[in-house]
């Protein structure tokens, strides 16, 4: 086949495809490739088709990428990149198209043009999906005509078929994720549609939507769509996610650089607030653990915002010794690299390794940092005043914080009066209820099984901890109770605060709340506060949100409780058999209260037929956006944050 001279092709040939696994192994072991066969697992084949859709744009020819969720839940990705190649593979004796969607690790374009992700679990390749679809399909324009191929279970059901003339160019798949494999099958809009957000800000100049067929709008008939796309890339990723705080410099600092072959891109601003967010990506993969690019990112910071204060007198004016983590307080930061080949370290692969990348990054935020302190002496003051402000208040909250465990000392082991304990001392089997105020604690207290289960009442609103400073976060006598009667500790380690769960005498804390709108206000409160203060507790598993009933109905003595309208009315019409019947009474409950202590066990604290949601952080930068839009300052982003909720009425934290 002839390549067409209108398209620039690189020096790509279908014989650079390289045959070097079958697809059987994928089958046998999906976890290896995707990670896992649950929900996370079923929408990283997604990930996987859209990674190579934006590799085609990286390497600069594809400037959009649609997704479609279809009514069962198969998903078509379509781009407009070159399209995968179709021609002979001569030692395969088969369609390039067919070698790639049929053997694994035949991109055959990672070698040189874009950049390969090793390590991690993208880039294991769209034949990886292929085999755990029950069906897909290819559809590539290409060179003025148009080809498909079929699939099931990865297996050709017939050879590439030329379909006709195209003046399109692009690849199209489309795949229905195998029952014999996965067991969740359904797609999460929400999900796909905030990393195809990310993606957006991540890669500048890139349309990609997703349409919903799912969920049709019943005024205007058409399916759910959202469409993202950023020409300012990270600069608008950082407004992004500061929209409910409020900036303290004009326009976010932003840098672009590429030195040795690796791209840095940073764009950083500070708030008013108190909060270090620092979010950073490696190839578009955000790396939680950070590593050497955001250690690059630190130090020139510090370096030379510690240099400007020097030199102008500020710091010794103040009278404050600043330390690293004050030029970091009400700082949002993205710092986004390429690299061509990325080594990843840590528990989760989520940490950059490659040591190189430090200098890069310092070299090149250092020389954007120093031209914006010298253009703009008004904004870095501002900035450096905020550093006192921290390094003050950091002294304060060192104060405080000794108090707090000075106290702990002096009271002998230092149990809360108001924590009702268990008597197990194993942490793997003890469990703390944190119940909304005294009238609940006192009926959990009764209805639990004191063997295992703990309770500690909290009264009233817990401080909000979005706006408080930290010194009075530490102050508030509901949340040293909660430091007490967990056993965890803060120590500083070279400055960095580290929370010492080495203690922590339960591995359940479980929040309790009424089920109603001031309750769940409690819950966001207090896992905000967990978020901001005992993240690993959350990290590692350990927090949950108990679920009791909002009603029981009731017929003579038969009863059963129902967690919400659907099940409702099913107990209604189990009870009254189909027919009128007064003596089906439906008891709504208003609040924990309204429970004795044996129904508050059996629906809510028996580990038997209660049901339990872990809360995980599977996504700290919407869970950050969540709780500052829900408790900061700024009115009008919350209330548009929950209207357009309120529809889905589903605030996943
Ligand atoms: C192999 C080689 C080339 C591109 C692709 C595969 C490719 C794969 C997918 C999957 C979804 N969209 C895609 N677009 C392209 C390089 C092609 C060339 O050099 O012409």
């Amino acid at each position: 086949m002839s390549e067409n001279d209108d398209i620039p092709y690189g020096d790509y040939g279908a014989n650079n495809i390289q045959a070097l696994e079958g697809l059987e192994a994928v089958r046998k072991r999906p976890g290896m490739y995707i990670g896992s066969t649950d929900a996370k697992g079923l929408h990283h084949l997604v990930w996987e088709v859209v990674d190579n859709s934006i590799d085609e744009h990286l390497a600069g020819y594809c400037d959009r990428v649609d997704v479609f969720v279809h009514k069962d839940n198969s998903v078509t990705v379509k781009d407009n990149g070159r399209g995968i190649p179709t021609g002979m593979h001569d030692k395969l004796q088969k369609s390039a198209l067919e070698v790639v969607m049929t053997v694994l690790h035949a991109g055959g374009k990672f070698d040189k043009d874009t950049y390969k992700v090793s390590g991690g679990l993208h880039g294991v390749g769209v034949s990886c999906v292929n085999a755990l679809s029950s069906y897909l399909r290819a559809e590539v324009h290409r060179e003025g005509k148009m080809f498909e191929q079929e699939y099931r279970q990865g297996k050709p059901v017939a050879d590439v078929r030329l379909l006709g003339d195209s003046n399109l160019r692009g690849t199209t798949i489309t795949f229905i994720p195998d029952d014999e494999i996965f067991a969740e099958r359904v797609y999460d809009f929400d999900t796909l549609a905030k990393r195809l957000r990310e993606l957006s800000y991540l890669n500048k100049g890139l349309t990609l939507s997703i349409t919903d067929e799912r969920d049709t709008n019943e005024e205007t008939g058409e399916f759910r769509k959202v469409e993202f796309h950023s020409d300012g890339g990270l600069m608008e990723f950082v407004k992004f996610i500061d929209q409910s705080r409020t900036s303290i410099i004009d326009a976010p600092i932003h840098v672009t650089s590429k030195e040795d072959n690796v791209e840095v891109e940073v764009a950083m601003q500070y708030n008013t607030g108190y909060q270090e967010n620092i979010y950073s990506y490696v190839n578009n993969i955000n790396t939680r653990e950070g590593g050497t690019h955001v250690a690059g990112f630190r130090r020139a910071v510090t370096r030379l915002f510690k240099q400007y204060g020097e030199d102008n007198g500020m710091f010794t004016r103040a009278k404050v010794n600043v330390s690293g983590e004050d030029f970091r307080e009400g700082l949002t930061a993205i710092v986004s690299v390429k690299v061509p080949e990325p080594q990843f370290k840590g528990q989760t692969k989520g940490e950059l390794g490659n040591s190189e990348v430090t200098g890069i990054v310092s070299r090149s935020l250092g020389d954007a940092l120093k031209f914006f302190l010298e253009e703009n002496p008004g904004q870095a003051k501002r900035i450096i005043d905020k550093v006192i402000l921290a390094a003050t208040a950091r002294n304060a909250a060192e104060r405080a914080r000794e108090m707090v465990q000075r106290k702990t000392v002096l009271t002998g082991g230092g149990l809360p009066g108001k924590l009702s304990d268990c008597s197990s001392k194993d942490p793997s089997i003890s469990e703390l209820f944190l119940v909304e105020g005294d009238s609940a604690g006192g009926t959990a207290k009764q209805g639990r099984d004191r063997n295992f289960q703990a309770i500690l009442p909290l009264r009233g609103k817990i401080l909000n901890v979005e706006k408080a400073m930290e010194h009075r976060i530490y102050e508030n006598e509901e949340i040293k109770n909660m430091f007490t009667a967990l056993g965890v500790s803060i120590q500083d380690k070279d400055g960095e605060r580290i929370l010492n769960i080495d203690k922590l005498r339960y591995h359940k804390v479980v929040v309790m709340c009424d089920a109603d709108v001031d309750g769940s206000h409690i819950t966001t409160l207090i896992l905000t506060f967990f978020f901001r203060y005992m993240r690993p507790l959350i990290e590692q598993g350990y927090i949950f949100i108990a679920a009791p009933p909002l009603y029981q109905v009731r017929k003579g003595k038969e009863f059963s409780y129902c967690w919400n309208d659907e099940e409702r009315i099913s107990a209604i019409e189990f009870y009254s058999k189909g027919k009128e019947d007064a003596n089906v009474k439906v008891q709504r409950y208003k609040g924990l209260g309204e429970m004795n202590a044996e129904q508050l066990w059996e629906t809510t604290m028996d580990p038997l037929s209660r049901t339990l949601r872990r809360i995980t952080i599977d996504d700290a930068l919407e869970a950050d956006r969540i709780f500052s839009m829900l408790m900061g300052d700024d009115v009008p982003p919350r209330r548009q944050f929950i209207e357009e909720n309120a529809k889905y009425a589903k605030i996943d934290v």
